[in-house]
């Protein structure tokens, strides 16, 4: 099967409030491979163009200030079906609306402050993490766990 890439990252929200090592936790424990991870002041730029598909919304100033507000992780996972998985591990973008199970659903109440990001296609994937991530900075690896995860 295919296997793809996605970029997820816990927002500033997620990092204040002490969840970081909770939310690397569920893809971890899930099975996907990390490939990339880091701790990271983003710039205005960057998190204009990360979101640039909302600029026209009447919330976008606020939240490029939210993702700018302070240090965000960085994460890129790898695996087959990886980027429609972690959406559903993600859960819906209001944390009100978000499944109990999910991470939006267990550790947030509002869409402005819903503690993570998930690439929504793997074309998004691909582009996300080559905005966030230089060359050198992602790892290619075996997890020893490889075979007990798919036969
Ligand atoms: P998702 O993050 O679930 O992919 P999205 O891509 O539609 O959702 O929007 C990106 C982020 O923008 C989202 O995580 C939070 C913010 N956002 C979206 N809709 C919003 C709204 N109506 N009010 C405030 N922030 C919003
Ligand atoms: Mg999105």
């Amino acid at each position: 099967e295919q296997v793809d890439e996605t970029y997820i990252m816990v927002k500033p929200d997620g990092v204040q409030r002490g969840l970081v090592g909770e939310i690397i936790s569920r893809f971890e424990k899930k099975g996907f491979k990390l490939t990339g991870l880091k701790l990271f002041q983003c710039p205005k730029e960057l998190a204009e163009e990360h979101y640039k598909d909302l600029k026209a919304k009447p919330f976008f100033p606020g939240l490029i200030d939210y993702i700018t507000s302070g240090p965000v992780v960085c994460m890129a996972w790898e695996g087959v079906g990886v980027v429609a998985s972690a959406r559903k591990l993600i859960g819906s973008t209001d944390p009100l609306k978000a499944e109990p199970g999910t991470i939006r659903g267990d550790l947030a109440v509002q869409t402005g402050r819903n503690v993570v990001h998930g690439s929504d296609s793997p074309e998004n994937g691909k582009r996300e993490i080559g905005l966030w991530f230089k060359e050198g900075e992602l790892c290619q690896w075996t997890p020893a766990q490889a075979p007990w995860l798919r036969e």
